[in-house]
């Protein structure tokens, strides 16, 4: 069941296993993943478990299956919900060939799927229920339905990416010997909503690695894991996604936007945007997810908590570049309506070039906040930064081994070892 990763990429997982077996290290330094939601900071936290720490357990990978099945079932609930809603709308009259007619039994089992899916995971009948999806989605109506839902934002992205990875497979998903191969499990978008932490080792170095939620209302956490960490050397991995450009910032009802960055002109006046008024208007805010990201990283640099009485060490991953390059030529417009003063792509220039300065210019931002920060001016140091694709495991290894190897030895040099 499942596809499985390469040959290579086992091997190299497997002989990583193999070292750290021999090793019982203890960790002897934390790093933190921290970034606003949805940015790749459990991706990056699942390839490091895979590859340095003891892989996940087997009640994760139930978990995660479990995870998949409900959304299946949701997302299928939502789609004929909307069905129904569109026929009953629609007056007998205006009946025609482009309105589906559905057998009586369609109704009668989207009833039995939302009995059934309103038991408890463990008594669910999900024999049953794989009978009923696989009749459902068998009906034309239901996948032009769901085509043309198309939810809006980036949280609606990702899961329509979980959901189509699995809706031509809705029977092996739901047999009860289902598996997941690796990269399933990596790409599953699965919102953190508490705290994650796993121990490994990389060269000999024991290390904690935490993941926390970056949605919003997490983000008020963070300050006190840092804090209860703090026992221990310490480095933070700061997450963006560059693909962010693309996307507004969601705001809960009656929140006003923290970041004082996001406003608005309006009649030539500057205002900040608030949820409750302003829901149409924060879908005009190009890039306010990134904006979001940038204000993070600042209020990060200087605060108390990552400067004093020492800077953390911090490196910032520019992630999903793989996502940016290909929307970039998606929809170009998006992009340079948020940074005005990066030119379009021009007459001479090859596609990669033309990408890679469209990266370097979201880099420079953050690189001009971090040295204009509290922590470079303690630091002293140039900020550390990769451009990533966390989906891609051995470029988060790869990372991640140089990260430990410098925090380690900036703490041998701070121990008077250097
Ligand atoms: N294409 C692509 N997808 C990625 C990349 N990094 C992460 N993703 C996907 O983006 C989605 C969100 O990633 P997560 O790791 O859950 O994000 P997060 O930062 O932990 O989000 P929160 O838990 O909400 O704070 C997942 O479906 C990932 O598979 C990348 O570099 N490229
Ligand atoms: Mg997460």
């Amino acid at each position: 069941m499942g596809g499985g990763s390469s040959k290579k990429d086992r091997d190299k997982v497997n002989v990583y296993k193999i070292v750290n077996a021999k090793k019982k290290v203890e960790p002897s330094l934390t790093m933190i993943l921290l970034g606003t939601g949805g940015v790749g900071k459990s991706t990056v936290h699942k390839q490091v478990c895979r590859t340095f720490g003891k892989g996940e357990s087997a009640q994760k990978m139930l978990e995660a299956i479990d995870f998949v099945r409900t959304l299946m079932t949701k997302v299928t609930e939502n789609v004929c919900n909307q069905l129904c809603d569109k026929l009953e709308n629609t007056p007998e009259d205006e009946k025609s060939e482009g309105c589906p007619i559905l057998g009586d039994d369609f109704f009668e089992m989207i009833d039995e799927m939302q009995r059934i899916s309103n038991c408890g995971t463990k008594d669910r009948d999900h024999y049953r229920l794989m009978q009923i999806m696989v009749h459902l989605w068998n009906e034309p109506a239901v996948r032009t339905t769901y085509e043309m839902m198309n939810g809006q934002g980036l949280e609606a992205e990702m899961k329509a990416a979980t959901f189509d990875m699995f809706s031509d497979r809705i029977e092996e998903l739901f047999h009860p010997e289902f598996t997941l191969s690796a990269t399933e499990y990596i790409k599953i978008r699965q919102p953190t909503t508490g705290m994650e932490r796993s121990v490994g080792t990389v060269k000999n170095k024991g290390f904690t690695l935490i993941d926390v939620g970056g949605q919003i209302h997490f983000q008020e956490e963070w300050d006190s894991i840092i804090r209860s960490h703090k026992d221990m050397p310490m480095g933070i991995l700061f997450m963006v996604s560059l693909d962010d450009y693309r996307h507004a910032e969601k705001m809960e009802a009656g929140q006003r936007s923290n970041f004082a960055r996001l406003t608005v002109k309006e009649g030539g006046l500057k205002r900040n945007i608030t949820a409750d008024k302003d829901l149409n208007l924060q879908k005009r805010v190009l890039g306010a997810r990134l904006k979001m990201a940038i204000c993070n990283w600042e209020k990060q640099l200087n605060s108390d908590i990552l400067t004093n009485p020492d800077p953390v060490p911090i490196i910032l991953l520019l992630n999903k570049v793989d996502l940016f390059r290909q929307n970039l030529h998606v929809d170009p417009a998006i992009f340079h309506k948020v940074f005005h003063n990066v030119e379009r792509q021009k007459d001479q220039e090859g596609v990669a070039e033309y990408e890679d300065r469209c990266i370097r210019a979201v880099r420079k931002k953050f690189e001009r906040a971090y040295r204009h920060s509290l922590h470079a001016q303690k630091s002293k140091l140039p900020l550390k930064w990769y451009v990533t694709m966390a989906t891609d495991n051995a470029m988060v290894a790869s990372i991640l081994e140089k990260y430990v190897q410098s925090l380690s030895e900036a703490n041998m040099l701070m121990a008077g070892y250097g």
